[in-house]
């Protein structure tokens, strides 16, 4: 079976390619009514607000945006479950949550036409891919209050794509629908499709020869030469895809075919990227913290809202004809930074070290732990194939090689430690690379 053919178009070109100008005049009519209507009906809102000194009037368009607070995770969670909601529940028709690491979810409500909104967010995105009626997309998102599966299930419907709702896991029964349905398009986590893709290899499956041509690949943090693994692996053309439930789930920013940042869907979603340490916007180009303000959607319209997620923003035009402002790839956020013995580390860092050794796959895990004398440890688990692992002598090359460039990537020394293939564990959804065992003993 050949590959399918994808040729990417715009969904809504009148806004994807609007001119800056109009689009800049877009956003503050609507950023003018939000704050205004975020006021008048969300209680927190307007506490904070009048702490910052600040009223709707004094927001004329985006340049006012800086005079606004901003929103918080923990803002969510202390207003558990439905306090930020700006419309009342019976306006509400569908929650969901994401899971923190602690204690409760975060939850997020959509409206009727939140909802509506969110399938045409996905749409312009399965444009960007080339999905039209009569492909077959397999969604292997999660299904349930992650937003991964529902999200993008009804976008996919809004091109006329027909949509398998397969949801996470059973890699097999994947493999199996992959070929029987004839599969164009694959949804799922980056480290999922890598598993796949081992999965397939295992039984023999050679993912080049099906009808497969493109992933959409997001939820987690994952680097360009995992990207080029994906595509190696599976033939095919792997896009990344970014959204996070508090804005509304996938379909915030979405890579188009120069493959050159995620366009972010800024008529909805105006980005900023502020100096994480004092909250100082910064200049284009500058590396910080995403900041996102909704301004369209009418159950959960965040204000200013920290994502903790680290990037930069490019606002020349694209050559894909869009004039929405990209967003470099997220390799790493605020707080899945490790600091080790005072130094900063991403596992993104890592990720990159692996792949470029010919042989290793990006299955790795990082244990920090406090030894007896009372500093950080920082142990970094690599699967090393059996090829290499049963020749003596490359093991201990290897091991030196690997050693070597990880510390000169992080900065500071670690214990690395080979281990067998599939000893490290596989994920569904979003992998889990740091167990810290500092913060489990408190
Ligand atoms: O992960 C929404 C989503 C589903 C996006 C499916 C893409 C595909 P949350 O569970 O709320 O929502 O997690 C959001 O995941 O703040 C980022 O830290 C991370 N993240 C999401 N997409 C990417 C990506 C969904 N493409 C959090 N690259 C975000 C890096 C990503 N990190």
């Amino acid at each position: 079976m050949a590959k399918i053919k994808l040729e990417p178009y715009m969904w809504d070109e009148e806004h994807e390619a609007m001119p800056r100008d109009k689009l800049r005049q877009l956003q503050s009519e609507r950023l003018v009514a939000t704050v205004r209507r975020v006021y008048e009906r969300v209680p927190f809102y307007r506490r904070k607000f009048d702490e910052a000194g600040v009223k709707p009037d004094d927001i004329r368009s985006v340049d006012d945006l800086p005079k606004l607070p901003f929103t918080t995770k923990d803002d969510l969670r202390e207003n558990y479950p439905f306090g930020l909601f700006a419309v009342p529940l019976d306006q509400v028709v569908r929650v969901h949550a994401s899971s923190g690491t602690t204690g409760k979810p975060t939850v997020v409500g959509y409206t009727r036409n939140d909802i509506e909104l969110w399938a045409d967010m996905i749409a312009r995105v399965m444009a960007m891919v080339g999905v039209r009626p009569g492909i077959v997309v397999q969604n292997a998102y999660g299904y349930g209050l992650f937003t991964g599966g529902l999200g993008f299930h009804y976008g996919a419907e809004r091109v006329g794509a027909l949509v398998v709702p397969v949801s996470g896991g059973n890699t097999k029964r994947q493999l199996m629908l992959m070929q029987d349905f004839g599969s164009g398009v694959i949804l799922c986590t980056p480290s999922y499709a890598l598993f796949m893709a081992e999965a397939a290899e295992e039984e023999g499956l050679d993912l080049h020869e099906l009808p497969v041509a493109a992933g959409i690949f997001g939820a987690e943090p994952w680097t360009h030469q995992m990207r080029q693994e994906i595509e190696e692996r599976w033939g095919i053309q792997a896009y990344d895809t970014y959204g996070l439930s508090e804005v509304i789930g996938p379909g915030v920013s979405h890579e188009c075919h120069a493959k050159n940042g995620l366009h972010i869907f800024e008529d909805h979603f105006i980005p900023e990227v502020i100096d994480p340490e004092t909250g100082e916007p910064l200049p284009e180009g500058e590396l910080g913290e995403l900041v996102f303000t909704c301004v369209t959607k009418e159950a959960l319209p965040l204000i200013r809202y920290r994502t903790r997620d680290r990037t930069r923003l490019f606002y020349e035009k694209c050559d894909c004809g869009r004039t929405l402002v990209r967003m470099e790839k997220v390799t790493g956020r605020t707080d899945d930074m490790i600091i080790v013995r005072g130094v900063n580390v991403f596992p993104s860092q890592i990720e990159s070290v692996l792949l470029q050794f010919e042989g290793i796959e990006p299955h790795y895990q990082i244990v920090v732990d406090r030894g007896a004398d009372q500093i950080d440890e920082l142990e970094v688990w690599v699967e090393i194939p059996e090829e290499i692992r049963s020749q003596e002598g490359q093991v201990v090359e290897l091991e030196r090689k690997l050693a070597y460039e990880i510390n000169s990537t992080l900065g500071i020394r670690v214990n690395l430690k080979l281990v067998p293939p599939k000893t490290i564990p596989r994920f569904e959804g979003k992998a889990k690379r740091v167990i810290d065992k500092r913060q489990l003993q408190g």
